[in-house]
């Protein structure tokens, strides 16, 4: 492992933070796509969001008592809401009830913590006017006629993007991961102008590490990385919601930093009714089958929309916790 990585494959065990306007509906973080809804409809929750009982403190100490030596949160999801005082959109947390950059909150509760820190970003944007939306197969308004011959400035967008992106590289301190998500496969390679994004990443967290979902990896979320360093293929894997069969190597045969992202039940954002949860056992069964093949498991919670935990997250948390005070330090 590199010294560039070794923080992150020592630390094995992360908390995954997939909440937004979303969270409100309590379905799916893919709700506005999977209902085709307006950006009329699903805006409305923007005036809902209060976020009365939100304590990033409460979430770090969760996470902290849980074992987790890192977090990752959505700061903003593909529906193109920023969980941060962005200066380049009016669509944001900030300009909601609540009134609050939730990522500058918990970036302050899990670094006072002792625990690294990354940023979920999508690539996507179903909230943007210049995101292409017959291009992107999933795109809310995909079938919509009325948005089919209007005109798209996809450079625009991407100067969003990549504005975005330096935002949060240089306002919120040092960030240990960004986590890109994600790549079409027909959107490979220069789609995003991803060396545009590599450059800012080397000039302002050289340190800081990132998936491998800026490159086309599409369905196979990039089981495979480059052994190239000039190019964009990412720090570490991302399978999602599998354990790899074996190490994950790159094109050298060479063992890759990677982590398996899962759900505690079924769904990344919050999800009212559904009560699938996985057991406390069946979790550490994963995560000593993770570390065992090299990997990470960095485990999601969705909140709920006021902005706390669940009550069976909770308990799988402490559950966990208990397990990892006896076990997890070797
Ligand atoms: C996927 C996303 O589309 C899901 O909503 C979720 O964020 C998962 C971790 O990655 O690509």
């Amino acid at each position: 492992s590199s010294n560039k990585t070794k923080w992150y494959e020592d630390s094995r065990f992360g908390m995954f933070i997939h909440w937004g306007l979303y969270s409100l509906i309590g379905v799916d973080e893919w709700i506005k796509s999977i209902n085709h809804m307006s950006d009329e409809d699903y805006d409305r929750l923007v005036g809902k969001f209060t976020a009365d009982q939100f304590d990033a403190d409460e979430w770090a100490a969760a996470a902290k008592q849980a074992g987790m030596k890192y977090a990752v949160f959505t700061a903003k999801h593909h529906d193109g809401f920023c969980m941060y005082d962005s200066q380049l959109t009016d669509y944001k947390s900030t300009n909601s009830p609540a009134g609050r950059d939730f990522v500058r909150e918990f970036l302050d509760a899990f670094r006072k913590a002792g625990i690294k820190v990354g940023l979920y970003y999508s690539l996507l944007d179903w909230h943007h006017p210049d995101y292409p939306h017959y291009g992107d197969i999933n795109h809310p308004q995909r079938n919509n006629p009325a948005a089919k011959g209007v005109e798209r400035n996809f450079q625009r967008y991407l100067d969003y993007m990549h504005g975005q992106i330096k935002e949060l590289l240089t306002n919120y301190g040092q960030l240990d991961i960004m986590w890109f998500d994600f790549s079409y496969p027909k959107m490979a390679g220069e789609t995003w102008q991803p060396q545009k994004i590599m450059d800012m990443i080397h000039q302002y967290q050289p340190q800081m590490l990132i998936d491998n979902r800026m490159e086309g990896s599409g369905a196979n979320y990039g089981t495979i990385l480059s052994a190239h360093p000039s190019n964009y293929a990412g720090d570490f894997a991302s399978p999602e919601q599998m354990i790899p069969p074996k190490p994950i190597v790159n094109e050298l045969g060479e063992p890759v930093p990677w982590e398996a992202c899962i759900t505690m039940n079924k769904h990344w954002g919050y999800n009212a009714t559904d009560d699938q949860f996985k057991s406390t056992s069946l979790i550490i069964h994963t995560l000593v089958e993770c570390v065992s093949k090299g990997g990470n498991l960095i485990l999601n919670v969705g909140p709920t929309p006021l902005g706390t935990f669940s009550a069976p997250t909770k308990k799988l948390l402490a559950e966990i916790g208990e397990w990892m005070a006896v076990n997890g330090e070797i």
